[in-house]
């Protein structure tokens, strides 16, 4: 066994070896080095982008409760709107690429990454996959473009977890649709130009896309949101709303259609909220490196150094997961379940980072000066929306037992 190296930056014993560089305190584990030049140039690119666009203004646009529908066009250039799709002047980027994306969104704000899930993953997913070709050249180059926008309507008032309950209903009157219901809880609603709608049929689970200026069609912002606020969230009411019969999305007729939307939504999300956990992690890294009491700065203390390395150690693993999760989708392996695997687990681990963040941060933590609060509270509707933290462990629960049990 040959060991050298001893002062120099290496111990070398047989074959392996042990470099002595210490790690970026804000890339401990070197993910970097595990991404490609292409997938860096995104990675660069959106977090250029939200550091000059974003970060400067999200606190008043959290405060004032807007989000800013300039931004689409933006994002459209950059090619970030359906930036995973292929085809239809979409960007066509690897999957890991698009997970970097809503990453470095995120890392600005959730309802922002949420803007770009909703309107690549929900609404241009369902008509890339399930839509007819008219439908396809219709509406997915204006919406990569950011011309257009789309939102999602699964959820209702009282259908919620369980969206097969929907009484969201479509019936048919000659060749023409007649839509009747509501939606509850919908993003982008108000922005939107169409929704795709789902809803309850003779023939099963089917999917429309709405105009929203359709008579009969009405969006009602939902106000006095504690979070989230930088993304617009709305009731969806259709009375009477008539469509003609190439407004159906003819691929699918049952749940398996707005459920494969919720795999690409879910896998974003793995991802974006690793963004939001590094932003604590450093928020709070740079404050406790500044802030001194009792004559020391108190990233000195023992208790806060241990909250750092948990908020540091949490961030590097679910990044770690989301990246493992890209590399099987790209493969064509990653399963529903790996994403309830990533949603779930990054999900809670992020809030439970902007939680210690907020700590470290004392007093200042909980004001919009600093962006830790604004992501606590957001990370409280992304571990809801897109199925909760206990509908992705019961589907986890379901694959390792073979017993489901939801109901
Ligand atoms: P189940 O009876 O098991 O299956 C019905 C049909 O669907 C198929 N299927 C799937 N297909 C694709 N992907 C999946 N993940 C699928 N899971 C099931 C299945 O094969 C079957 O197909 P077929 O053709 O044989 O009929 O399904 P279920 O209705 O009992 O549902 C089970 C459950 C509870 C897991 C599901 O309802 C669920 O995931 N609930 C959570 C609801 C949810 O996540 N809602 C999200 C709304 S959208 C949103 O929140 C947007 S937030 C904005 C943002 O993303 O930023
Ligand atoms: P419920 O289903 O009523 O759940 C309440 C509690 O009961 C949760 O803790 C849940 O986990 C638990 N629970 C439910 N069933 C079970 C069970 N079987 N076992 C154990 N526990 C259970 N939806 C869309 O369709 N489109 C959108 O664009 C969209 N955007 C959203 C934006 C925001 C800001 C929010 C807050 C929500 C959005 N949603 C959207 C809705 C979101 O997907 C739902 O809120 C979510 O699926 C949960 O439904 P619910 O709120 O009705 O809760």
């Amino acid at each position: 066994m040959e060991v050298s190296g001893v002062g120099t930056d290496r111990y070398h014993f047989g074959m392996s070896q042990i470099s002595l560089q210490k790690p970026d305190p804000r890339d401990f584990l070197d993910i970097d080095s595990l991404l490609d030049d292409e997938e860096r140039l995104v990675r660069d690119t959106v977090r250029d982008f939200v550091r000059r666009e974003i970060d400067p203004h999200i606190g008043g646009w959290w405060e004032e409760g807007v989000f800013p529908v300039e931004l689409a066009k933006v994002m459209g250039d950059m090619g970030l709107l359906g930036m995973h799709l292929e085809g239809y002047d979409c960007a066509g980027t690897s999957a890991t690429a698009y997970g970097l994306a809503c990453l470095e969104l995120e890392a600005g704000d959730s309802g922002v990454r949420s803007f770009t899930s909703v309107q690549g993953s929900l609404a241009m997913f369902p008509i890339w996959e399930f839509g007819s070709e008219e439908q396809k050249q219709e509406y997915l180059p204006r919406m990569a473009s950011g011309e257009l926008i789309g939102c999602f309507g699964l959820t209702e008032a009282d259908s919620g977890s369980d969206p097969s309950s929907m009484k969201t209903n479509a019936r048919r009157d000659g060749d023409d649709w007649i839509l009747n219901g509501s939606k509850m809880w919908i993003t982008n609603g108000n922005l939107a130009d169409i929704a795709v709608v789902w809803t309850r049929t003779d023939e099963g689970v089917r999917g429309f896309i709405v105009p929203t200026d359709t008579k009969g069609f009405t969006a009602n912002e939902i106000k006095h949101k504690a979070s989230l606020r930088a993304s617009v969230t709305s009731e969806l009411v259709l009375d009477n709303v008539r469509l003609p019969a190439d407004a159906v999305l003819p691929e699918v007729s049952s749940m398996r259609g707005p459920l494969s939307c919720l795999n690409e939504a879910r896998f974003g999300i793995a991802w974006g909220v690793v963004g939001a956990s590094r932003a604590c992690y450093e928020a709070a890294l740079d404050y406790s490196l500044e802030r001194v009491q009792f004559d020391q700065p108190i990233a000195s203390f023992q208790l806060t150094q241990q909250k750092l390395v948990e908020m540091m150690v949490s961030t590097q693993r679910a990044n770690l997961v989301a990246l493992h999760l890209g590399r099987r989708k790209d493969a064509g392996t990653l399963s529903p379940q790996q994403v309830s695997f990533g949603k779930m687990d990054n999900v809670r681990n992020a809030l439970d980072v902007a939680r210690l963040a907020r700590s470290v941060l004392g007093a200042n933590g909980i004001t919009l000066e600093y962006p830790v609060f604004r992501h606590m509270a957001n990370l409280e509707t992304v571990y809801t929306y897109e199925g909760t933290n206990e509908i992705h462990t019961l589907i986890m629960g379901e694959t390792i037992t073979g017993i489901g049990a939801f109901d």
